[in-house]
């Protein structure tokens, strides 16, 4: 009945070639343990995992289970091959990925790729509080660690390219991945672990080291667990207001926005209730707190675990660091991930010896970081020809944007600047928060928001498609403020780091063109 249904839907949308082509990929077998689950034409107006298709495709649902703990859920939706553009994308997920990403796979369908998207090996539990962030299907499940880690999206990739090569008799000409935060975290595993999956790759706010990112938000999240008083929406709500009115002129605009927050460096003692300041000021403990986040995680012997947090970015730390059960993924993480212990709470995390344990952990016979982080090794990809956009808010209250400048710039020293500069361009976008909002600018494509115009001047994904096939590589985007109203409120200049958009002193400040993609300069010492 499904197939009936199915066909019908592509007599009336499609050369019928295509819906028997999609009908026929039922139930077959592929390579790596993979199998296509069902395949059926959808048609224009259907709604398919909650979202409303405009364009008929053939859904196709599949699995891979490349150990016998693993059950990797992809699907792969491709367009009538009168309509296919040539050229096939994933999509990445965010959080602990416990799902597909059917949004993105819609904007991939529309523009005329075949798409896929993974679930990375488990489905989120709709009845656990904590949401995407939990992590019950890992206890136990070693094989399953490993499949979030990095083989559920090279294992669902190989799949859809066959899948792929299938339906349309051909394989994709180019192949991309677009992602952010754990997504980012599996793009960069793609890259440096399976550099033939992809051609290009855009990704954001990418943490290269999961463990670090899991001790950071731990860290962050001590001081509200200790003390609920030490972060209110109020308290981060004056902090962020001194804050950006110590720091907004050093950018050379009064805008509202900190554009490189390196350059803001105030200790926030400074804010802290006295005798003649009682309103309009921080406790102590409010103080501490935050000199603690800025500082980010560090060992008794001084020794930094994972760079601070930036000031501009504390509106966001109240739904990130408070509540029962903070700090997002690692809540779950070291307890039931890495030490098997349901009664571990992370209030008692010793950054000493909990951190040594933690790394010596073993997972099928590798460790920890062996398992979840990546090493700024592009040798194969960039030999390939691979090319990588890497993105980030300046103001992401989730994953300090020190975390993805660190990888870049250790790829820097491993490759030089200039050889860098050939196959990975890093774009910081001033203001912008976890993968898109805030107060900044923010959209240029992916998942920064629909950018201005759709083509290479302000769009990544246009970009990165000219890059690879034309060699084109992007030096800058301009980007936008958006307002609760959906109108354009200010452009400006999003450049390659280490440039930066800098004020020429004459016009409108809203305008991105009275700014320019210059050196910039020195820094000022960094604190802590
Ligand atoms: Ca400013």
């Amino acid at each position: 009945m499904l197939a009936l249904l199915a066909m019908s839907g592509a007599a009336r949308s499609a050369a019928p070639e295509d819906g028997a082509s999609c009908i026929a990929l039922s139930g077959k077998a592929l390579a790596a343990h993979s199998v296509i689950q069902s395949a059926t034409y959808a048609s224009p107006g259907e709604t398919v995992a909650g979202i409303v298709i405009d364009v008929p495709f053939c859904r196709v649902v599949g699995v891979s289970t490349p150990t016998s703990d693993s059950h990797i859920g992809f699907e792969v939706w491709l367009p009538p091959a009168s309509s296919w553009n040539g050229n096939f994308r994933g999509e990445g997920s965010g959080g602990s990925a416990g799902a597909l990403s059917p949004g993105p796979m819609s904007d991939a369908l529309k523009a005329g790729y075949a798409t896929m998207s993974t679930d990375n090996g488990h489905l989120t539990d709709p009845k656990d509080p904590l949401g995407g962030s939990s992590q019950a299907w890992a206890y136990h499940h070693p094989q399953k660690k490993i499949d979030w880690a990095w083989r559920a999206l090279h294992v669902s990739t190989v799949a859809a390219k066959l899948i792929v090569r299938r339906f349309y008799g051909r394989a994709a000409h180019k192949n991309y991945f677009i992602a952010c935060s754990a997504g980012a975290h599996h793009a960069i595993m793609e890259a440096t672990r399976f550099p033939q999956d992809y051609d290009g790759i855009v990704a954001g706010a990418a943490p290269w080291s999961w463990t670090g990112l899991m001790i950071y938000h731990t860290w962050n999240s001590i001081p509200a667990l200790k003390d609920p008083s030490a972060l209110s929406a109020e308290s981060v709500q004056i902090l962020a207001r001194h804050m950006i009115e110590a720091c907004d002129k050093l950018d050379g605009v009064q805008d509202g926005i900190i554009a490189d927050p390196r350059r803001c460096t105030v200790d926030p003692i400074a804010f802290q209730c006295s005798d003649s300041a009682q309103t309009d000021c921080l406790t102590p403990a409010q103080v501490a707190a935050a000199r603690h986040i800025y500082a980010g995680p560090t060992r008794s012997d001084g020794k930094r675990l994972m760079p601070g947090q930036v000031r501009g970015t504390e509106l966001g730390w109240v739904p990130q660091l408070t509540g029962p059960h903070p700090g997002g993924s690692s809540w779950d993480f070291w307890k039931l991930t890495v030490f098997n212990d349901p009664n571990f709470s992370n209030v008692d995390f010793n950054f000493d010896q909990d951190t040594d344990r933690a790394l010596a952990t073993r997972i099928d016979g590798s460790t920890l970081p062996q398992v979840y982080d990546e090493r700024p090794n592009f040798d194969a990809f960039r030999a390939r020809g691979g090319k990588f956009i890497l993105f980030q808010g300046w103001a992401d209250p989730v994953i300090t944007p020190l975390v993805d400048l660190d990888f870049y710039n250790r790829i820097v020293t491993r490759y030089g600047q200039a050889a860098t500069d050939d196959f990975l361009r890093f774009f910081l976008l001033p203001g912008m928060g976890h993968c898109s909002g805030g107060v900044g600018i923010s959209h240029i494509g992916a998942a920064t928001g629909a950018p201005l115009q759709d083509d290479v001047a302000h769009s990544m994904l246009r970009a990165l498609d000219a890059w690879v096939q034309n060699d084109a590589a992007p030096s800058m985007f301009v980007g936008a403020h958006i307002d609760e109203s959906k109108q354009v409120t200010a452009t400006r200049p999003i450049c390659r780091y280490p440039l930066e958009a800098q004020y020429s002193g004459h016009g409108d400040t809203k305008d991105a063109a009275n700014f320019t993609c210059r050196a910039s300069a020195p820094l000022p010492p960094q604190p802590m």
